[in-house]
């Protein structure tokens, strides 16, 4: 039998491009990356609808280890955002470690070989000493589950599938949801199409959006002296870091974030009624904010209708609300967001002592600072349990992950040995954790996507991006049980 892969990275977007590099630059070969699609990019390379942009400055959502000096904007759209992701790809020389059209059916501990087995559909399975999980969060789409869907006539779209072959102009146009894609949509749409009806359910806290683009001079600077590059998104890292003490916990701050979302609404929204519509209920950062400075304006455009009765069904030529009307549409554009309840476990993962991960993680998905699971050596996640920034970048979180399992790795294929996370190590980590929960923002009462239909909530880091980053600094090997890798072939049976 061939020796087996040093890593395996399951996923080829940000997490497993950012985890390549990272793992080269510390020399260690046989690595491999097996990515579903026919492209790197992963989520960037999925959402490519019209405004599809980043709300979180370019400068910030970038690796420290691969700067940019050109990036146009403050805030980069997804084509540039793609661009940045390919260039990486090349310049750290990662295309022969990409095996696209892969799709992982399962991973499943060998405890005789000390290896990792990863199976997938349609080619032979490889076994890898290490596993690095980066399938992303948010890589299936979800349509809602709304009466009559399969009996609608017209075309249907999502956020994160775009159609770029279907022409909306003059079309009747409905677009359902309007969170962070919906508000971007919707004035690309608005500009085309003969009518768009945008189907709000919960309206949510937006904050202006300002874009500048970066001038020549500028870029020139960031190029000769590289050392600007990290000032600058030290600043911005310090600049969100304070934002967290407004929308992380519920807090006097909280209502200073209130009032400037309100603010941004009177500004932009002269119509009373219209105000009304669009004004939250519940504390602003509970769900996601909404950085946009051009959602309100296109909601007032003569062919935009903000709809606000409740979906009731959707019939075979559009959308019938509750109290009665049926609307026509020629497309249903669905922003309705990702099913994350496969998060972490996309594929079934066995591990050791024929543990199942996904039945693990049945009750709430828990995982030791993230990105270890007891009972599953030697395979980390990027974007596992309880690492999402509620305010910050999810790419200095990523970093942090990454910096800390290519160490764990190294450290481990450097003694030929296997770590597991202690269990009570991971418990203890846990209690804490849903203990500090508690006193957050995204616990206190409205829906999203961050909470389980039981209100568990297995994703947001409850602190300061610079707590989470701190906690990774370093490995503590303290807090994994050691054993050693013993290839089946040196097993004396
Ligand atoms: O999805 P969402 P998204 N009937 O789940 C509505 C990232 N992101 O794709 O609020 C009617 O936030 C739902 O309504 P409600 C970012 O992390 C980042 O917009 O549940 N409506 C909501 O309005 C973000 O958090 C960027 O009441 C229904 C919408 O659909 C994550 O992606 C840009 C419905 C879903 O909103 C997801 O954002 C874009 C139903 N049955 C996305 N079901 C950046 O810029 C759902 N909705 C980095």
């Amino acid at each position: 039998m061939s020796e087996p892969l040093s890593v395996a990275i399951i996923g080829g977007g940000f997490a497993g491009i950012g985890a390549a590099i990272r793992l080269k630059q510390k020399r260690i070969d046989c690595i491999a990356i097996f990515e579903r699609g026919r492209e790197p990019g992963g989520t960037w390379r999925d959402n490519t609808y019209p405004g599809a942009a980043c709300d979180i400055p370019s400068r910030l959502y970038s690796y420290s280890f691969a700067p940019n000096p050109d990036w146009s904007h403050t805030y980069s759209g997804s084509a540039e955002i793609l661009q940045y992701i390919e260039r990486m790809v090349d310049d750290f020389g990662l295309r022969p470690l990409f095996n696209f059209g892969h799709n992982v059916s399962g991973v499943r501990w060998d405890e005789n070989a000390s290896v990792w087995e990863i199976s997938f559909d349609g080619h032979p399975p490889v076994r890898a000493r290490a596993v690095v999980m980066a399938s992303g969060p948010l890589a299936n789409v979800s349509f809602p589950s709304i009466r009559g869907l399969d009996t609608y006539e017209g075309h249907k779209i999502h956020s994160a599938r775009w159609d770029h072959d279907y022409d909306f102009t003059d079309k009747k146009v409905a677009v359902v949801g309007t969170g962070a894609s919906g508000v971007q949509i919707v004035p690309e749409l608005v500009k085309v199409a003969r009518s768009v009806k945008v189907y709000q359910r919960t309206p949510g806290w937006a904050l202006p959006r300002t874009n500048f683009a970066t001038r020549q001079a500028t870029k020139d600077v960031y190029r000769r002296f590289p050392a600007t590059q990290s000032l600058a998104r030290n600043a911005w890292f310090w600049g969100h870091e304070s934002v967290a003490l407004g929308v992380v916990w519920n807090s006097p701050l909280t209502r200073v974030v209130e009032a400037v979302g309100k603010l941004h609404l009177r500004r932009q929204v002269k119509d009373p009624w219209l105000r009304r519509q669009l004004t939250p209920d519940f504390r602003a950062g509970c769900k996601r904010l909404l950085m946009t400075s051009d959602f309100y304006p296109a909601l007032q455009k003569d062919n935009c209708t903000l709809v606000t009765w409740p979906i009731a069904r959707i019939s075979p030529k559009g959308i019938r609300t509750v109290e009665g009307i049926e609307h026509q549409a020629d497309v249903i554009v669905f922003a309705t967001g990702f099913d994350v309840s496969k998060t972490g476990t996309p594929v079934p993962i066995s591990g050791r002592d024929g543990r199942i991960l996904a039945d693990e993680w049945s009750t709430g998905a828990r995982a030791y600072k993230s990105i270890a699971v007891s009972g599953y050596p030697n395979m980390y996640f990027t974007f596992g349990p309880n690492s999402g920034p509620g305010h910050s970048s999810a790419l200095v979180y990523m970093e942090a992950q990454i910096d800390y399992l290519v160490d764990a790795i190294s450290y481990a294929l450097a003694r030929n040995s296997i770590l597991d996370v202690r269990e009570d190590r991971q418990r203890e980590y846990n209690v804490d954790l849903q203990r500090r929960l508690q006193k957050t923002t995204w616990n206190s009462g409205c829906s999203s996507w961050y909470l389980t239909e039981d209100g568990f909530n297995a994703t947001m880091f409850p602190g300061f991006a610079s707590q989470y980053v701190g906690q990774l600094k370093s490995v503590d090997y303290d807090d994994y049980t050691t054993s050693e890798y013993r290839p089946a072939e040196q097993i004396e049976l």
